[in-house]
């Protein structure tokens, strides 16, 4: 990838966050303008029950987003990755926006040499609830089947396992939900990256680390919330002079 690449992550757009929505737009049309090239690395939206849905008729703030999402895959090219909240989507919602779907994790031939991108779920190894749940949701028959019901069906389980991830997540030790050390040195020996930019984990910074004599960095991205009273966000740029975490000024 020649140029400049921007990243972000985690922006869990919904209904109830009209703050974060106008930030993401803002930041479509900053991309579109400086970058050569975007990934949404996944979670930009809060839920996602189906392609089906949202693209047949969509509620006004979900139009909006899409609209701005097609009009940023119309200037640049524009990869979707999935996170752990909106990993249904799909091809129907990709080729609707003329962006490309991930399918994660990927490496990056960057400025800056091989760069694995991904969400940053499949490196919190310590969770083993969310792993649980989420080879239960990732199972492709299990995806047909919940895909094959009513609107108002998925809405319900979407309620209920909302519900009972929030009381989990109350029970629950913070370094739980972060990265274990492992898998992240492993994903760095099986792919020789120099570099990992992921989200997920809601921690943004850039660590140092060494694999086998040899430096690595781990730039987590931050999530999103521009709205309940708080100003945060931002996005990772990899071009000539390095990969750096920016946000709004
Ligand atoms: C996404 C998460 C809710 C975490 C359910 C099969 C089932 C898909 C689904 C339902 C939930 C996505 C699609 C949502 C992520 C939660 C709660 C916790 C930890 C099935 C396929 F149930 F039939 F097996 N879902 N929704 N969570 O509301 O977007 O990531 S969701
Ligand atoms: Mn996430």
């Amino acid at each position: 990838l020649p140029g400049t690449v921007w990243l972000a992550s985690d922006m869990h757009l919904g209904p109830a966050t009209p703050g974060t929505r106008d930030a993401f737009l803002r930041f479509l049309d900053q991309a579109c303008a400086q970058a050569d090239a975007l990934f949404l690395c996944g979670d930009i939206f809060d839920a996602w029950i189906g392609d089906d849905l949202a693209l047949r008729a969509p509620p006004a703030w979900l139009r909006e987003v899409l609209d701005a999402l097609a009009r940023a895959a119309a200037a640049l090219p524009l990869w979707l990755g999935r996170g752990n909240r909106d990993f249904l989507i799909g091809r129907a919602l990709s080729d609707h926006l003329g962006a490309r779907l991930l399918d994660e994790p990927v490496c990056l031939q960057t400025a800056q040499g091989l760069v694995l991108v991904s969400h940053g779920d499949e490196y919190c190894t310590a969770d083993v609830g969310y792993q649980r749940f989420k080879r239960i949701v990732h199972n492709p028959v299990i995806q047909r089947a919940f895909l094959s019901l009513s609107l108002a069906r998925r809405q319900g389980i979407a309620e209920w396992a909302r519900r009972r991830s929030m009381a989990s997540h109350a029970g629950k030790a913070p370094e739980i939900m972060d990265v274990t050390p492992q898998a992240v040195h492993e994903a760095f020996q099986r792919t020789g990256a120099v570099a990992m930019v992921h989200g997920h984990t809601h921690r943004p910074a850039t660590h140092t680390l060494q694999v086998e004599g040899a430096t690595r960095f781990r730039v987590v991205l931050p999530d999103w919330d521009y709205d309940h009273g708080a100003c945060r966000g931002g996005w990772a740029v990899i071009d000539d002079k390095g990969i750096h975490l920016r946000h709004f000024t």
